[in-house]
């Protein structure tokens, strides 16, 4: 087992490779141990998305069912109103998440957008919540406004390698990702930042992804690991099922990087055993989406969750309690 030192900037592409590749169980072992010495294990916490603008998205993103671009046949709704945020927040308060996540399906927001999402922010954050939002690319004022709104975290994430970037979005680049969460965090709004898994990519690509998030400057507060979502009708429809193990490895090497972020299992758990999840949990995942649905797609239902915590002895991470021991 490689030493895990803990909180290194610096990590190279051997040695990536070499905690990824090393034995399984010596790898969950290793993220295992990472693991409890940053976080209670047995405490997961959780967010609760909403996609405040669905559909009719201009950027080509080859897994999303929001992109105009792709023949997903799901119809354009206009950014939503301010109270009807706010009521579906109390209500995901109430089920026991304590981050809400507002996603909308842009490029980058318009000006004429702005005062509605501050707005949202601002009475989220009234109900005791973090708030987080997903919008595309930010320039820096739009990027101060939502600062000063009182905004917690910036969901950006990188998708997958800058080797396999371009196979997947060409209406954007990797470095326009990086640019957008250089300027969150400069800002002084917490990043989130991560991925999706099992878009036939190779498991290099998956390496370099989290080799690219834990080589930052400093490392995404929050990284999520999501497992494509295969939608009909998109260029990923039809691709290859990831072998599970690969996802949990992809896991593990994230708490292992990045050890004190919280690594949420994403999108996918709906396909995923308990005992997959279990796994996932035990190389290092803390954090999940709650609630039927993700931004479009679905997610398991609360029932099946509290069930799942309950045969795991796992608790929700209370507000403002990261779990650190
Ligand atoms: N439009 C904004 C953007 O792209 O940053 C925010 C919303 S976007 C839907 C948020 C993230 O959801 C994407 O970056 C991607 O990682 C993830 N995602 C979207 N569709 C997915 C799918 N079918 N399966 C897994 N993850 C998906
Ligand atoms: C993230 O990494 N996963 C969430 C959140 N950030 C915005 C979104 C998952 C979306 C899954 C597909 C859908 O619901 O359309
Ligand atoms: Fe648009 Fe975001 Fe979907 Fe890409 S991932 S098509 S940017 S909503």
């Amino acid at each position: 087992m490689l030493d895990a030192s803990p909180i290194r900037n610096d990590w190279t592409r051997e040695q990536a490779e070499a905690i990824y590749n090393q034995p399984f169980m010596d790898l969950l072992f290793q993220a295992q141990t990472v693991h409890r010495q940053n976080f209670d294990p047995n405490q997961v916490q959780k967010s609760k998305l909403l996609s405040i603008k669905t559909g009719g998205c201009a950027e080509d993103c080859a897994y999303c069912s929001q992109s105009a671009r792709n023949g997903a046949q799901l119809s354009a709704s206009k950014l939503i109103e301010v109270e009807r945020v706010i009521s579906e927040a109390r209500k995901a308060k109430e089920g026991g998440a304590t981050r809400y996540c507002m996603g909308a399906a842009w490029r980058s927001p318009k000006d004429r957008d702005m005062a509605a999402l501050e707005a949202m922010v601002k009475g989220v954050k009234d109900l005791g919540m973090e708030t987080c939002m997903t919008l595309g690319m930010l320039d820096d004022e739009q990027v101060f406004r939502l600062r000063d709104s009182g905004l917690d975290y910036y969901n950006h994430n990188i998708d997958t390698s800058e080797r396999y970037y371009s196979e997947i979005i060409t209406t954007r680049t990797f470095a326009d990702r990086i640019d957008t969460l250089n300027r969150v965090r400069e800002a002084g709004i917490k990043v989130c930042a991560g991925g999706i898994v099992g878009m036939g990519e190779q498991q290099m690509d998956r390496i370099d992804m989290m080799l690219t998030l834990a080589t930052l400057e400093e490392h995404p507060d929050s990284v999520p690991v999501n497992m494509l979502i295969p939608i009909p009708d998109t260029p990923l429809a039809d691709v290859e099922k990831l072998d599970p193990i690969e996802f949990v490895r992809t896991v593990a090497l994230a708490r292992i990087l990045m050890p004190k972020t919280h690594v949420r299992l994403s999108a996918g758990r709906t396909d995923m055993s308990d005992e997959m999840q279990a796994m996932c949990f035990f190389a290092g995942a803390n954090s999940i989406f709650v609630g039927d649905t993700l931004l479009t797609a679905d997610n398991p239902e609360e029932d099946k969750d509290t069930a799942l915590f309950a045969r795991l002895g796992i608790s929700a991470m209370a507000l403002g309690c990261d779990g650190s021991r």
